[in-house]
């Protein structure tokens, strides 16, 4: 019932600490490491500066305190592994993220006021065991230096539980669909099939898809295309959602499986590249191939359905069509699709049956709907040949079941961070298969102890269009290898909102570069583009910048992209490259 508005704010282009040139931990490549605990179970992540974690829970019996009340938020520092508790203010179950261009986070919906077990306190306005306020929104100002807290916004959204949150070409936000009070899946009675923006732009829009996507359209699956159009999948169906005249256009009904929650797919947008121009392609993988009047069949067993291991893609700019591309190796719902910087999709967590969601049926495990955790990632290299793509060689296994309510989120030193899984109504340790759990792992991909490149002439901000710039190697950045400059790239990396198997915005574009070599080949010199001259192919605000050599990764620095501003981003015309040489034009180092 209590939609409220969460906000968090950093200015990306200053540092108040050196940012390591090597990773921050000595983890083994391919494996997990458990790094300590949350003081929350972490149901939302988000990276708000190269340092800092912001770590959000809902509104629970957690043993942590702040303010005399359980904390259900927190801030943890990646270079001192600590963890210091905030008050997040009102109740965040289940409610969407996403960064301004400006670099303020949003903190969007959730759930009303609540007492032990979930049950709805009696008040709206604070006190109680818990003392969450109905707060509509509050305001973040994740900086690294000081005391940041979240603060309320003074606009009201509508009711939003499981909304879903994308920036927009000029970096302001769409806020799309929920419901308003809650459940496992959405009804008729409390759909809430809207979309509105932040600023505000009036009255919320009704989306005829949000109507007819009932009862799985909650976190509604968008992502905002280069065309600056959305794709929108819900339930069975997909659109693009022109929302700049509220223009909807049916693309192809979704094959194989429900990808929304609670079956919840793993998802993401596939890298964009100079080779692709830039065209954006999304996969879908996993989720649960159920019937829309099964999901209220109260003689349906929802923890007995096994997992889809269907995955498909759509390139909806280009072609309505879903295509089949390699299943995976084994049936998945709740899978976290993380970008790496080496252009592989990370997949970890998640079940081989049931779903997403919790509660007291008969059937359930404790109160999970789900079973039969996976405890080995996989990794997706979309451009490998058809049939290869998929593979968990050289991986280790985790020994934590990673079910409902876990989340996973891309490190600024190229490792995974993995927390969360909490399918129950309240803070539960004892006796149950799947606790609340508080253990917080990393996982270190096949570059993670490689000898690291440690680029010079990294911009902090980029615009759309405009001069290139030139990022300096040395032999040793290279691998000691001259030639890796021509199997160099400088990729942008934006890690997302993680909550409920989505990382909403999360984007992965390699800018166009060229390459030279000093006179003497001791130096390499890549020459890059600024981002391509449309802010519709990664929205304006703050990204990860890596440089990439033969597939290891720079640890990521900061950058702003676009204005730092709301508004129209400006932009520029390309300035044309020189072609690649291997022997240079004399730049020195
Ligand atoms: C970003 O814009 C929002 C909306 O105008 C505003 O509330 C917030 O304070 C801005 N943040 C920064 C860092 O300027
Ligand atoms: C909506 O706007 C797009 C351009 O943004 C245009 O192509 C489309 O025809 C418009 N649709 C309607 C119904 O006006
Ligand atoms: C999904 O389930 C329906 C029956 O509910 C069945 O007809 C269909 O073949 C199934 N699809 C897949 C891909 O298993
Ligand atoms: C790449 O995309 C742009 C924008 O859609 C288009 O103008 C251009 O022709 C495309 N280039 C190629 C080589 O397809
Ligand atoms: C992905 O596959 C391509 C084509 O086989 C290969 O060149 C590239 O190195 C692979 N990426 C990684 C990170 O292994
Ligand atoms: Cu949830």
């Amino acid at each position: 019932m209590m939609p409220f508005f969460l906000y968090a704010s950093f200015l990306a282009v200053s540092f108040a600490y050196d940012i390591p040139t090597q990773p921050l931990k000595k983890g083994l490549d391919g494996q997990f490491e458990l790094v300590g605990n949350t003081l929350i179970s972490a149901q939302q992540m988000f990276l708000g500066t190269t340092d800092k974690v912001y770590i959000v829970d809902k509104v629970e019996n957690n043993p942590s305190r702040v303010k005399s009340h359980p904390a259900w938020a927190e801030e943890y520092t990646l270079s001192s592994n600590t963890h210091r508790a905030m008050d997040a203010i009102t109740n965040t179950f289940c409610a969407g993220g996403n960064v301004l261009g400006n670099g303020t986070w949003l903190n969007v919906g959730g759930n009303q006021a609540v007492t032990y077990g979930g049950v709805q306190a009696e008040t709206q306005i604070g006190g109680g065991p818990y003392d969450d306020p109905d707060g509509r929104k509050s305001m973040l100002d994740p900086c690294d230096n000081g005391h940041c807290d979240w603060t309320l916004s003074s606009f009201q959204a509508d009711q939003r539980w499981y909304p879903t949150l994308e920036t927009l070409e000029d970096g302001t936000m769409i806020i799309i669909g929920g419901c308003r009070w809650g459940g496992y899946v959405n009804d008729a009675q409390q759909n809430n099939p809207t979309y509105e923006f932040f600023p505000t732009r009036g009255k919320p829009v009704i989306s005829p898809h949000l109507t007819r996507t009932l009862p799985t359209n909650l976190y509604p699956l968008t992502w905002l295309l280069p065309s600056g159009r959305l794709l929108l999948q819900s339930n069975w169906e997909t659109i693009l959602l022109d929302y700049k005249n509220g223009t909807e256009t049916l693309l192809d009904a979704m094959p194989d499986a429900v990808r929304t929650y609670p079956a919840s797919a793993g998802t993401v947008m596939l890298p964009l590249t100079p080779a692709n121009n830039w065209t954006a392609t999304i996969l879908f993988c996993g989720g649960s191939n159920i019937s829309t009047w099964q999901w209220t069949d109260p003689a349906f067993v929802i923890v007995g359905q096994r997992a889809s291991q269907s995955c498909v893609n759509i390139t909806p700019d280009v072609s309505p069509n879903y295509e089949h591309d390699d299943p995976l190796p084994e049936g998945r719902s709740m899978a976290n699709f993380i970008l790496l910087p080496d252009g592989t999709v990370f997949c970890t967590n998640g079940a081989r049956t049931g779903t997403a969601g919790y509660g007291y049926n008969p059937w359930a495990v404790g109160m999970s709907y789900a079973d039969d955790p996976h405890f080995t990632p996989l990794a997706y290299n979309a451009s490998a040949a058809p049939g290869t793509r998929w593979s968990s060689q050289g991986f280790s296994s985790t020994k934590i079941p990673r079910m409902y309510h876990s989340s996973a989120l891309l490190l600024p030193d190229g490792a995974v961070m993995i927390a969360g899984s909490n399918p129950n109504a309240d803070y539960s340790v004892a006796d149950l298969k799947y606790p609340t759990e508080y253990r917080m792992e990393f996982f270190y991909p096949a570059y993670y102890t490689h000898r690291r490149p440690q680029p010079r002439g990294i911009p902090s901000q980029l615009s759309y269009g405009g001069s290139s710039f030139t990022i300096a190697f040395t032999l040793d950045d290279l691998g000691g290898e001259i030639t890796n400059i021509a199997k160099t790239k400088a990729v942008l990396i934006r890690p997302g909102f993680s909550t409920h198997s989505m990382n909403m915005g999360q984007r992965y574009v390699e800018l166009e570069s060229t390459y030279s070599t000093s006179d003497d080949n001791s130096a390499g010199f890549l020459r890059v583009s600024q981002v391509p001259p449309n802010p519709s192919i990664i929205a304006p605000g703050p990204a990860l910048f890596f440089v990439v050599v033969n597939n290891i990764p720079s640890i990521g620095v900061q950058v702003m992209i676009g204005s730092g501003q709301l508004g129209t981003q400006k932009v520029l015309p390309v300035e044309p490259l020189p072609a690649p040489s291997l022997r240079n034009i004399g730049i020195s180092i």
